[in-house]
C-alpha cells in the first residue's frame, strides 16, 4: 500500500503539499480539479500543470478524487451519452497523462450525508455526525443551509453551493429512479467506459453511499456485501473496482467490514480508512483513528487488506478538528496525519508480525 493525504489543490485546501511532505510515510496526494462541474471535460493541459505542482514538491498524484458523475448519467436522461463521451474524454485526458486511479460515486444528489459539522467530543475536538431523527426532521431543500455554517469557510466535496441551489430539480428527476433502475444506469455507464479505462489501464473506484442507506427517500445502492458483489459482477472487469470507505460501508453496523475487504480482492484500488463511535445505530460521530476512540477494529481492517495484498493507495480519511485548526470540516491537517501515522504504524507491525512468524499473522 501506500499512504496518500488528499489534498484539493493550492486554490482550495488549508493544508499545503510542503506541510504533507512532511507527514512521515506519506508519499502521494489524492487530489482533483475542485472547481470543474460534473459533466465537463478535463483539460489535458491543467491536469499536467497540477502534476507538475504536486511533484515540485516531492510528492506524485496517486490518484483521482472524484471525477464526479452528471445527475443525467444517473438517472439516465436522453443526453447521457454526451456526458459520457465527455466523462470517457476526461479519463482519456487522465491516461495520456499517466494517472490510472479514478475515485467517484453513484450517490443521487447529495454526495455523503452529515446532520452536523461540528459536534463537540468528550476531548474538545469536533467531528462530523450523523442523527437519523435530524434528517427525518429536514426539508432536504434546507440540508445545505443547516449545515453551510459551519463550513467554516470552505467548500465541501458533493455540497457546491452552485448545485446545492437546484436541489428541489434533482429531486424531481429521481421521481422514477428506484434502486434498480439506478443499478442498470450504473452498469450503463461502466460498460460504456470500460474500453478506455482498458486501453489506459484506468482503475475505477466506486466511492459506497454515506450513509449506507437511503436519505430523503433517494434510492441508494452502494451499500452492502450483496450489492457491491452484484456490481463487481455485473460488470466483471478488473478496472470496475471499489474505494473501500470503512467510514461508508461502516455505518451499517451489519457490514462486517474485514470480511467485505476479504471477499473484494483484487477489486479494491483504494481505500479510505476512518473509524466511527456509535451512539445508537443511526446516531454516530467520526471519531479518531485509534481503535479505541470508536467502535471499528483498526488492526483487523489492516490486516485483511495486508493479507489479500492490497497495493493501493489508502489515506486516513476524514480527522477531527484538533488544535484550534480552521479548516474544511474532516480536511485539517493535524488529524489527518495523526491517522496517517497509526495507520503506518499498524502496517509496519502487521508486515513484522508475519516476517517473523514466518508466514502466519
Ligand atoms: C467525503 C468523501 C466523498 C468522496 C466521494 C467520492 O469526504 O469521502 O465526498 O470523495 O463520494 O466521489
Amino acid at each position: 500500500m501506500e499512504m496518500t493525504l488528499r489534498w484539493y489543490g493550492s486554490k482550495f485546501d488549508t493544508v499545503t503539499l510542503k506541510q504533507i511532505r512532511q507527514i512521515p510515510g506519506v508519499t502521494g496526494v489524492i487530489t482533483t480539479l475542485y472547481d470543474t462541474a460534473p459533466g465537463e471535460v478535463w483539460d489535458r493541459g491543467r491536469i499536467r500543470a497540477l502534476k507538475e505542482e504536486v511533484e515540485a514538491s516531492g510528492l506524485h498524484i496517486a490518484g483521482i478524487e472524484s471525477v464526479n458523475i452528471h445527475e443525467s448519467i444517473k438517472t439516465g436522461q436522453k443526453d447521457r451519452d454526451k456526458y459520457i463521451e465527455n466523462y470517457i474524454k476526461t479519463l482519456e485526458n487522465l491516461g495520456k497523462e499517466d494517472l490510472h486511479l479514478v475515485c467517484y460515486n453513484f450517490m443521487p444528489v447529495f454526495d455523503w450525508t452529515r446532520t452536523e459539522l461540528a459536534r463537540v467530543r468528550p476531548d474538545g475536538s469536533t467531528v462530523l455526525a450523523y442523527t437519523q431523527k435530524a434528517v427525518d426532521d429536514l426539508n432536504p431543500e434546507k440540508m445545505f443551509e443547516s449545515i453551510s455554517g459551519d463550513m467554516n469557510g470552505s467548500i465541501m466535496p458533493g455540497w457546491e453551493p452552485e448545485r446545492m441551489e437546484h436541489v428541489k430539480e434533482q429531486f424531481a428527476m429521481y421521481q422514477n429512479i428506484d434502486n434498480e433502475k439506478l443499478f442498470e444506469n450504473l452498469k450503463y455507464f461502466l460498460e460504456k467506459i470500460m474500453p478506455v479505462c482498458d486501453q489506459y489501464e484506468i482503475n475505477m473506484a466506486i466511492h459506497p453511499d454515506d450513509p449506507a442507506w437511503s436519505v430523503f427517500g433517494l434510492p441508494r445502492i452502494i451499500i452492502n456485501k450483496k450489492n457491491i458483489l452484484r456490481l463487481m459482477a455485473m460488470v466483471d472487469n478488473p478496472h470496475n473496482g471499489v474505494t473501500f470507505c470503512t467510514g461508508s460501508f461502516g455505518t451499517n453496523l451489519d457490514n462486517n467490514l474485514p470480511e467485505m475487504i476479504r471477499l473484494l480482492k483484487g477489486r479494491i484500488h483504494f481505500a479510505h480508512i476512518r473509524n466511527l463511535k456509535f451512539h445508537s445505530p443511526d446516531d454516530f460521530e467520526e471519531a479518531a483513528h485509534l481503535s479505541s476512540d470508536g467502535n471499528f477494529d483498526m488492526y483487523e481492517i489492516m490486516k485483511a487488506l495486508y493479507e489479500i495484498g492490497f497495493e493501493g493507495p489508502i489515506r486516513p480519511d476524514h480527522g477531527r478538528m484538533i488544535w484550534n485548526e480552521k479548516a474544511m470540516p474532516g480536511y485539517g491537517l493535524y488529524d489527518r496525519a495523526l491517522g496517517a501515522a497509526y495507520l503506518n504504524g499498524l502496517w509496519e507491525a502487521i508486515e513484522k508480525c508475519k516476517n517473523h512468524a514466518g508466514g502466519s499473522i
